[in-house]
């Protein structure tokens, strides 16, 4: 049987996962976007169904705003002990509010988190540990990978943090995930920085304070220097399923254009592994991530998972197919905010169709809070369409459909009102150059915005009525990309209302939203 890496696609990055009898729970980091950290559920490691996030309420946490793709929620780490799920993270705040490492915990994955429990390490990446003699350990990065004892009642330390492993040499160790195993403690971690040199590496101790000794096979999986499909595998964490077979999850992306450039973001990867006769790990195809792997160890619960079948026909399932008309009475975890919601920005309420948003002042352009909420682009080749319903629009106030980098990376089609008259433009932003490049006099009140992703290239349309999509115009994939103007994120298609320095007179109502991937999957 065969499955296909990403098993996440889109913004999944940084992922981490635990096991419970025969459930296996995931997390991903989510930076700037609310609600933050995504909690996944799945049976067979493979199939992952969302069943909530972590961080739900404003209370809980600020999130930076003002630098985009590259602040708020990194990396967390998902534990269980004693039945209570813990995720321990950073929010990278940078002098503002709410920095630094914490974790949540809560006893069910799919409901509420605790608020956080703050710690006074300094750094990134941090990873909780339970011996199995009770004591609980925090691993974390700030140059090296320091370990320290903590109280997890309270998060207070228990001494100080003694730095364990610098890595192999390369930049950028992070990242760590402490297990063990057969008397050894193994510290996973990865080297290279997030980009194409990515690698994970491994050392190994009889005592979790070291000295710790390097595998001589690190690193242990990376792709640099290949032309795979997937690349920039790292940052990993290990999981032993119900029988005794161990896998990873780890990120990687796929490319779309020489040079390489990206703009799912970073996605979340399945790597089969076991242990060599010396007890160190050979992970993926001797120590490389394919996309399509050949196993027969995926634990399944038949009744549970329908997957048996559609592993019989190597697992090419569905495309994913995502339609919403808000009416649930609440959001589809699927959506995100960009930054802490305000909730007067946004309206929607169950039985009834469409999401309503009220505009302010903040451009689409700012590093502010906005009357945004975006679908992550999971799939190169994908189809969204949105009905948008306007009534009156004042000078300068817009509604649309944008696909969304970061606030000086973006393409949209919107219905606006520019020197007095009606108006349905296309726009695109790329870093400081900003372009309307078409405006085609529109004074519907309803209309379908289209926007196809195809061949390296976002193509906008609309329609009116029952007439045919009209295209208005195309942008190149490329500029959209991590290498050209983000850091940590992918792409979101996002519907947005904006009143460009004034707010909004009159709200705008997205009645429905459709997203279909164009791809096999
Ligand atoms: C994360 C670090 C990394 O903290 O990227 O790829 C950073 N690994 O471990 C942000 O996702």
């Amino acid at each position: 049987m065969k499955f296909k890496n990403p098993i996440i696609s889109g913004c999944y990055p940084d992922p981490s996962i635990c096991r419970v009898g025969d459930d296996y729970y995931l997390v991903n980091s989510s930076f700037e976007y609310f609600p933050g950290i995504p909690v996944f559920h799945s049976k067979d490691l493979v199939h992952w169904n969302q069943i909530g996030h972590c961080i739900t309420r404003n209370l809980q946490l600020t999130l930076r705003k003002g630098f985009p793709n590259c602040a708020g929620i990194f990396a967390p780490t998902i534990r269980y002990s004693n039945g209570i799920f813990y995720v321990i993270t950073t929010n990278v705040a940078i002098g503002g509010e709410d920095d630094g490492n914490f974790f949540v915990w809560t006893k069910d994955p799919a409901g509420e988190w605790s608020d956080p429990v703050w710690l006074t390490f300094p750094g990134i990446d941090p990873s909780l540990f339970f011996d199995e003699d009770g004591k609980v350990y925090y691993t974390g990065t700030k140059e090296k990978i320091y370990v320290c004892e903590i109280d997890i009642q309270t998060g207070e330390s228990k001494g100080e943090a003694t730095a364990i492993w610098g890595g192999s040499g390369g930049n950028d160790p992070e990242g760590p995930h402490m297990y063990h195993r057969d008397g050894w403690y193994y510290l996973f971690i990865s080297e290279g920085g997030t980009e194409y040199c990515h690698m994970i590496t491994v050392a190994r101790s009889r005592n979790i304070y070291g000295p710790y000794e390097e595998c001589h096979r690190n690193p242990v999986l990376s792709n640099r220097s290949h032309c795979f499909p997937i690349k920039a595998v790292g940052h990993s964490d290990l999981v032993e399923d119900q029988n005794g077979n161990w896998w990873a999850v780890c990120l990687g992306i796929r490319t779309i254009s020489y040079p390489f450039r990206h703009n799912l973001g970073r996605e979340t990867m399945l790597v089969p592994m076991y242990w060599d006769e010396e007890g160190w790990p050979v992970m993926g195809r001797d120590g490389l991530l394919d996309e399509v792997i050949e196993t027969n160890l995926l634990p399944f619960v038949k009744d549970e998972v329908k997957s048996e079948e559609k592993t019989e026909k190597n697992i090419i399932e569905t495309p994913y197919h995502f339609y919403d008309d808000f009416s649930a009475g609440k959001l589809d975890f699927a959506w995100n905010f960009i930054y802490n919601p305000v909730s007067e920005y946004f309206s929607y309420e169950k039985g009834k169709k469409g999401i309503t948003l009220f505009g302010n002042e903040v451009s689409i352009s700012e590093k502010e809070s906005l009357a945004w909420i975006g679908h992550r682009q999971k799939h190169h080749d994908c189809k969204i369409q949105t009905k948008l319903c306007v009534t009156e629009l004042s000078e300068g106030e817009e509604a649309g459909l944008t696909i969304y980098m970061n606030p000086t990376h973006h393409y949209e089609i919107v219905r606006t009102k520019i020197s007095g008259d009606d108006c349905i433009i296309f726009r695109r932003q790329i870093g400081s150059l900003w372009k309307i490049e078409q405006v085609v006099a529109c004074d519907a009140k309803e209309m379908v915005f289209e926007l196809l992703s195809q061949n390296n290239e976002y193509t906008f349309g609309y329609r009116l009525d029952t007439e045919e999509f009209i295209t208005i115009g195309k942008g190149e994939t490329d500029y959209l990309t991590t290498e050209v103007g983000g850091r940590f994120t992918g792409n979101y298609v996002a519907l947005f209302a904006s009143g460009n320095g004034k707010k909004c007179t009159n709200p705008v109502t997205f009645e429905w939203f459709e997203y279909e991937s164009l791809e096999k999957e």
